[in-house]
């Protein structure tokens, strides 16, 4: 069914008018007398108690950033702290009906945010689960210093649990709810349904769409709600995420079970500004935020502003919205009206902002307000009130001195091999299955698929029974090893999914997916919208949830539209979550060839560069079906890099019987050696393996050289030692690849080889990248990619001259230092 919709043009060109809903706007109007049948005496006073909990927290860092002490501990906190001291409402109001399975993400500014979700956690979840997750967490690192055994409830207890998870993490200490490695602005605690938060602004956007696509996809309870400023309206991840979130097949194509829109709530949490910047009057054009709803979808998100300064009005709405949700309508979108107080950091002088309006704010202060409301109501006395404060001030005041304390609360010792960060960058795990509990769905059995009968007629090796060369089309090719790993996989791991462009129905965008979308219902595999960022985005969102995804995109020069999700997101949350999260994500990237600059160029590099992602770039059918395996069975983030010039391979180095029809892996950072020899080395990575065999080949026939051809598979991680052990033998080296030579990763392999073999070398190691260009158009792309010519001028040049070797193109030092000279 390739389609979903006929386009009539009797239908589209038909005359009409779009028309739109009213938005509601602040329409909540009752008054806490109105609302005491509805809500019991303690919870009123538990909403007061929170917003109090949250001010006097903030209150405590205002004072440490501002004036170095507190209460005249003095304290010295480098790093950073936005405070959103006059927003308490919104974040208590949001968090009061929301249960442990219901989960926030949120920005810079969600100290309130944790502390609010966490109290409403602590009230809802029961005594034992309580004690259950504060001695499983770290150990029980936290509740062993917290319970002084003075006699104390669980949910005492846990208080002093959330306020100094939050802020010994804040300060960035060992024992804080990510070990020190999130910090103020991305701490987090899942057990209580508090997810990361994010300092990039409008990050967490997508990334909370693919958590609920996570629960949607499997049938998980709750709903996600991403926390986002005002000004991050403007952002493009936002934008993708609000266009991936509202995808007609959510509602339109997927299945009974899985059919509904996305239990997401998009709250931006909306206090006027920026740092500085005001997104109405200045920034912006949008006016009153809830009207974007409008432009997303025909229900209109469910749009609305809501009174955050009014815990009980948010309370509301969150109530009301649920039920959308619950219903399958989701998501939908809030425009939480707020102010702070603070600065956007407690440095900020202000200068952007009337002192009177800042005045105006804090005259009704929703705190102040909402207390006079309790005390007007009977609910409470002064007394009460005063003896809540004392309580909360005295929680505030523990939290700290033990926080600050580095005995009790060391920070983690960095230096020592083996530390924190070395063993939190990667998971290094092998699971099969996310969900062994739950049976994968596919549409018909793997043996019965199409495409799987197709390939029973293929030899699985490129070598027929004589050693001759088999034609492309009779044989299994790098795409179909691709297809093979995934489809096996997706027999495997009912959590796992696959989306991207073009990913259903086209087969995948160069026919790796073909047969897979007979085998997997949509809400395994779907087309997403072209939103490179969200695409990314969610898949981490998904991961972050517990799930595997497994998501494409085009061609790897349009990972520049997906650069924060690849390097902040999927590269650093397991890292900057002291290793409580996972991130088996697997990021399938092509490198092109025919479609000129923009389509064309190898960014392995780029990848390479930043920590926390594995890197890996196959060259034959073998390597890659079983690299995709360990890839789909590992729980950290890999970029899977493939090259369109070679879809079509066949498999040459594993002789009659190619490639294994069932499960094998290849480890993820083992180099392989393709060709034996004695006298050079050459290393490549991907696609330029075929041409340095080739060189190889002119090297034995007329230099009478014995070239040892080793492929990288791997970039990262990167096992040397094979390496080394060749250059050991042959004495010389020479690295080649499709990517441009200035800042290859090639160049940090040949400084390592040289570093660590430079008593074994003859010659320093040779790099044979691209021209420091553009890839220009397919007629003339060849001077652009080296080739066997550009290998061999390279070797004769720099490595060893060649009996009678003319050089095709000029690369001596002069040339070279022109070159570098003018940045070309
Ligand atoms: C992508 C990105 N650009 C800029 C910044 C610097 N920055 C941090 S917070 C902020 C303002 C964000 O405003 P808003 O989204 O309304 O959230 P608020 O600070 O008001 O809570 C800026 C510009 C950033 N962290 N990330
Ligand atoms: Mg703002």
């Amino acid at each position: 069914m390739p389609k979903s919709v006929t386009i009539h043009p009797t239908d589209v060109r038909k005359s009409g008018e779009v028309t739109f809903d009213p938005i509601p706007v602040n329409q909540y109007n009752r008054s806490l007398k109105d609302e005491l049948d509805r809500y019991a005496r303690e919870d009123l006073i538990r909403i007061h108690r929170d917003m109090a909990i949250v001010r006097a927290f903030e209150s405590m860092l205002n004072d440490v950033k501002r004036n170095g002490n507190y209460q005249g501990i003095e304290y010295n906190h480098r790093g950073p702290a936005h405070l959103s001291i006059g927003q308490e409402a919104s974040a208590v109001g949001q968090a009061f009906l929301l249960s442990a399975d219901d989960h926030i993400f949120g920005s810079h500014r969600s100290h309130g945010e944790i502390l609010a979700k966490g109290l409403s956690a602590i009230e809802k979840l029961d005594d034992a689960t309580l004690l259950g997750i504060m001695r499983s967490y770290d150990g029980g690192a936290i509740l062993k210093l917290i319970d002084t055994g003075a006699a104390r409830s669980a949910k005492e207890l846990a208080i002093d649990f959330l306020l100094y998870g939050a802020l010994a993490e804040i300060f960035g200490r060992e024992k804080g709810f990510n070990r020190g490695m999130g910090g103020s602005m991305h701490a987090f605690f899942t057990p209580f349904g508090i997810y990361p938060n994010n300092a990039i602004v409008g990050g967490s956007s997508d990334i909370s769409v693919g958590a609920a696509l996570f629960k949607r996809v499997n049938s998980r309870s709750g709903i996600v709600i991403c926390n986002i400023g005002d000004a991050s309206v403007n952002c493009g991840p936002t934008w993708e995420a609000l266009s991936f979130a509202t995808m007609d097949q959510f509602k339109k194509l997927w299945d009974d079970a899985h059919r509904g829109g996305l239990p997401l709530i998009m709250n931006f949490v909306n206090n006027f500004y920026g740092m500085g910047g005001q997104p109405v009057g200045e920034t912006g054009g949008f006016g009153i935020l809830a009207r974007l709803g409008a432009g997303i979808s025909p229900d209109q998100m469910h749009a609305e502003r809501v009174d955050g300064y009014n815990p009980l009005a948010i309370i509301d709405a969150i109530a009301r919205k649920r039920e959308i949700i619950l219903r399958g309508d989701g998501p939908v979108l809030l425009d939480t009206v707020t102010y702070r107080f603070s600065g956007h950091s407690p440095s900020d002088a202000s200068s952007y902002r009337e002192k009177s309006e800042v005045d105006e704010w804090q005259q009704i202060d929703s705190l102040q307000t909402y207390k006079d409301d309790l005390l007007e109501s009977g609910i409470c006395t002064s007394e009460d009130m005063a003896a809540l404060q004392a309580k909360v001030d005295e929680a505030v005041l523990r939290s700290y001195k033990l926080a600050i304390d580095v005995k009790a609360s060391p920070r983690a010792d960095l230096y020592a091999p083996g530390s924190l960060l070395e063993s939190t960058m990667f998971s290094n795990q092998h699971v099969e299955s996310l969900d062994p509990e739950r049976k994968p769905e596919l549409l018909l059995p793997v043996a019965e698929n199409p495409r799987v009968k197709r390939l029973e007629s293929r030899s699985r090796s490129g070598i027929g029974p004589n050693g001759e060369t088999l034609p492309k089309g009779k044989c299994v090719g790098i795409r179909d090893a691709l297809f093979e790993a995934i489809l096996g996989r997706f027999a495997v791991d009912p959590t796992l999914i696959a989306y991207g462009e073009e990913n259903r129905d086209w087969g995948g965008a160069f026919g790796v997916y073909q047969g897979l979308t007979e085998a997997l219902p949509y809400h395994r595999l779907f087309n997403s919208p072209i939103s490179e960022g969200a695409i990314v985005g969610t898949a981490v969102g998904y991961a972050l949830e517990g799930g595997r995804a497994l998501v494409e995109l085009m061609y790897c020069d349009f990972l520049g539209r997906a650069g924060d999700e690849v390097f902040n997101q999927l590269s650093k949350w397991q890292s900057m979550s002291g290793g409580m999260l996972k991130m088996p994500v697997v990021l399938r990237v092509s490198v092109g060839s025919k479609y000129g600059a923009q389509h064309s160029q190898d960014w392995t590099s780029i990848c390479a560069h930043i920590p926390g992602l594995k890197v890996v770039f196959p060259a034959t059918p073998y390597d890659s079906k079983g690299l995709m395996n360990s890839a789909l069975t590992g729980t950290d983030p890999v970029v899977f890099f493939e090259s369109q010039r070679i879809y079509d391979q066949t498999e040459l180095f594993h002789g009659k019987e190619g490639v294994p029809a069932g499960f094998y892996e290849i480890p993820i950072g083992v180099p392989d050696i393709k060709r034996e020899g004695t006298d050079l080395t050459i290393l490549t990575v991907g696609a330029t393996l075929y041409r340095a065999l080739e060189a190889a080949k002119t090297l034995e026939a007329e230099y009478g050289i014995s070239a040892e051809v080793i492929d990288a598979r791997s970039i990262v991680p990167f096992d040397y030692e094979i390496v080394i052990e060749s250059v050991k033998k042959t004495g010389q080296i020479v690295l080649a690849s499709d990517a441009c030579e200035r800042g290859s990763i090639l160049q940090t392999m040949a400084a390592k080889i040289a570093q660590l073999a430079f008593n074994y070398l003859d010659a320093p190691p040779v790099v044979v990248g691209a021209r420091n260009w553009i890839t220009p158009p397919d007629e003339i792309e060849d001077s652009f990619f080296p080739f066997e010519s550009d290998i061999l001028d390279a070797i004769n040049e720099y490595v060893e001259p060649l009996p009678g070797y003319e050089t095709k193109r000029v690369c001596d030092p002069e040339d070279l230092l022109r070159r570098s000279r003018e940045g070309i």
